[in-house]
């Protein structure tokens, strides 16, 4: 693999780069592709350029935004108990392995339970925004000298062939509901791609929102002070950017419903006039009616009983949950399924 490798931190932080040849083309073609069906989508993986990635970790301390602070608060209350439903107490420190990791500002209390249990605590994060993984790593090792950490710039599926296994139990993380960003069958794929990948005794931590009152769920998504209708319209900015396009984000409304039938924030953009709009770098002119919508995002909200459903789709099951006292948010963890 033509990986490239960095070493820093008097070489306790790796950092790997996997190239990703076809990265703008598919970037094209999705957008293309999303761009002329009927109900136009554009894809929220698309979100997390720098800016993206800036206005995301905002977004994480609005008041409003309770899925971050709910997911820390289950963390603060069980980290030792994850480690310890892990396998690990007696023996070997688990490596952990975060997908998505952001800032890995959450990851800190798991790793901070980890050090205080055992000395040479690993911690591989995976994340597509390579300058903001490598600023946060950094940061991590400076904050706990007795780390080590490997950074890996990749999407998940092409970071899988760098995790080295097989020498510690794993104990991956896909943490802050990320996982309600995908289609069913997008998280069916994502969680049997890691139950291919792990070995015995590994275990995954899940992190998902849960189904409740949908104003506390629209709130949420439709911040008071604009940050989501920013990150939402920072996807027009960055298309306008890297392909030549005249979006006007003036013309476009945010629009974040709680879609109760599919149990899930729609996020949409919504054009305020009819428009025509150019995307040089793809030859493509767009029709916008007044009042037509453009889906950027679903946030699934799940009951437990269609989690676990999803779970066993992918071959695994839910051993442990934990939630806050207000079960708003949950923390699952899976393991291989008997079979
Ligand atoms: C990253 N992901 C889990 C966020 C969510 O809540 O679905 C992204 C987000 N979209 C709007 N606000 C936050």
């Amino acid at each position: 693999l033509e990986s490239e490798l960095k070493e820093d931190r008097e070489g306790r932080l790796r950092f790997v780069q996997v190239p990703q040849p076809k990265g703008r083309d598919s970037f094209c073609a999705t957008i293309a592709r999303g761009l002329s069906q009927p109900e136009k989508t554009l894809p929220s993986v698309y979100f997390y350029d720098s800016e993206g990635s800036r206005l995301f970790e905002q977004i994480t301390r609005l008041p409003e935004y309770y899925l971050t602070r709910k997911e820390q608060e289950i963390l603060d209350l069980y980290s030792g108990d994850m480690l310890a439903a892990q396998g690990g107490e007696a023996g070997v420190a688990p490596e952990i392995v975060e997908f998505g990791s952001g800032s890995s500002k959450k990851t800190r209390t798991l790793l901070e339970a980890a050090l205080s249990r055992w000395r040479g605590v690993h911690y591989t994060a995976i994340d597509i925004s390579g300058d903001f993984l490598k600023a946060s790593m950094r940061r991590l090792l400076d904050d706990y000298p007795e780390l080590t950490a490997t950074g890996i710039a990749a999407d998940y599926e092409g970071a899988m062939p760098v995790l080295e296994g097989g020498r510690r139990p794993r104990l991956f993380l896909f943490m802050g509901s990320n996982i309600g960003n995908f289609e069913e069958d997008e998280a069916v794929g994502f969680l049997s791609m890691v139950r291919r990948g792990m070995a015995k005794g590994d275990r995954l931590l899940v992190g998902i929102d849960l189904v409740k009152d949908p104003a506390i769920i629209e709130a949420a998504y439709n911040d008071s002070a604009g940050v989501t209708e920013a990150f939402n319209k920072n996807l027009l900015r960055r298309i306008n950017a890297e392909l030549e396009g005249n979006f006007d984000p003036e013309a476009f409304q945010h629009h974040a419903p709680f879609v109760p039938e599919a149990s899930r924030i729609e996020m949409r953009l919504v054009s305020l006039r009819d428009q025509v709009v150019k995307l040089r770098d793809l030859d493509l002119e767009i029709g916008f009616r007044q009042g037509e919508s453009m889906r950027t995002e679903i946030s699934t909200k799940y009951t437990l009983d269609a989690f676990a459903e999803i779970v066993g789709k992918a071959g695994l099951q839910v051993e442990q949950i934990w939630t806050d006292p207000d079960q708003w948010f949950a923390i699952a963890m899976l393991g291989p399924g008997a079979v």
